[in-house]
């Protein structure tokens, strides 16, 4: 059991190691998932709190209001969003989990999956998030925080893991895109005598959910009542290295290149925020 502020205990790491994902209690509070229910409509309305819009408003089916919607750095539009983002104690666990001192910010989603959703594309197929992030070098040093602002199960789509599969490099065929889940699987190279197992990851709203960037994993269509709302929070450890590559850049990386970033270096500076170092209170 992890200590009461979520901090995961020595087990809880070794759990994070083999399985490659790691479920927390509650660590948001109901008043915060309704200021954050909130922010995200506001969002969806474009109001933008700071000024500046998101990196990306992204629907499936042209907007249809029953797919999936994706929002890329809604952090740089709305405080409470950028807070949740940089939030100190969920930088703790990821430095617990990844054992180490220092954890940056790097990237934020906003998703939101509609109720009775089925039959429109809102699933997410599966997929490695390194297979997005061949800008970093190390997929170890890589993991996401997903926060849950409902309460999510397999009939309002949870995400689903495939146990163990951190363990197996990086493989074919990962597309986030794919809506057939089913097909999809039989084209990954999954290491012989591997089993492609899958694990529904129910979770209490404010439960925050961790996995490495190498755990597959993917969500069905929401076929409840329910709508599913989330922030996905992607993570670095300070030891993070920055790898040019033309086909996965961001605005963040752009930046950092035009800083004068370089192949090789520690990846830092305003777009990659410290958000824990060990023995540095918040
Ligand atoms: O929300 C989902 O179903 C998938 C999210 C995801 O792929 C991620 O957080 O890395």
């Amino acid at each position: 059991m992890p200590n009461a502020n979520g901090i995961p205990t020595q087990d809880d790491v070794k759990f994070f190691k083999e399985n490659g994902y790691w479920l927390s209690p509650k660590i948001i509070d109901d008043e915060r998932l309704s200021r954050l229910r909130e922010r995200m409509e506001r969002v969806y309305r474009n109001e933008f709190e700071t000024g500046t819009p998101p990196e990306a408003i992204w629907s499936y089916e042209k907007g249809h209001p029953k797919t999936l919607r994706k929002t890329d750095m809604a952090s740089y539009a709305d405080l409470t969003i950028r807070a949740l983002a940089y939030d100190p104690v969920i930088g703790e666990i990821a430095a617990a989990l990844t054992e180490t001192d220092t954890i940056r910010f790097w990237a934020d989603q906003l998703l939101h999956k509609p109720e009775q959703s089925g039959g429109h594309a809102s699933s997410v197929g599966w997929h490695q998030d390194y297979t997005y992030w061949k800008c970093f070098q190390n997929p170890e040093t890589l993991l996401t925080a997903w926060v849950a602002y409902d309460d999510v199960d397999e009939e309002n789509g949870c995400m689903m893991m495939v146990p163990g599969s951190n363990q197996w490099g990086l493989l074919n065929g990962s597309d986030f895109y794919e809506q057939n889940l089913d097909n999809q699987k039989n084209g990954m190279n999954v290491p012989e005598g591997q089993v492609f197992r899958t694990m529904p990851i129910v979770m209490k709203a404010g439960q925050v959910s961790f996995h490495h960037s190498l755990t597959i994993h993917g969500s069905g269509p929401n076929i409840s009542d329910r709508v599913r709302r989330s922030s996905a929070l992607h993570l670095m450890t300070g030891e993070t290295r920055f790898r040019y590559d033309e086909r996965h850049q961001y605005l963040s990386t752009k930046q950092f290149i035009a800083s004068g970033g370089k192949d090789g270096d520690i990846v830092q500076g305003d777009m990659y925020p410290v958000i824990y170092k060990k023995g540095v209170t918040a």
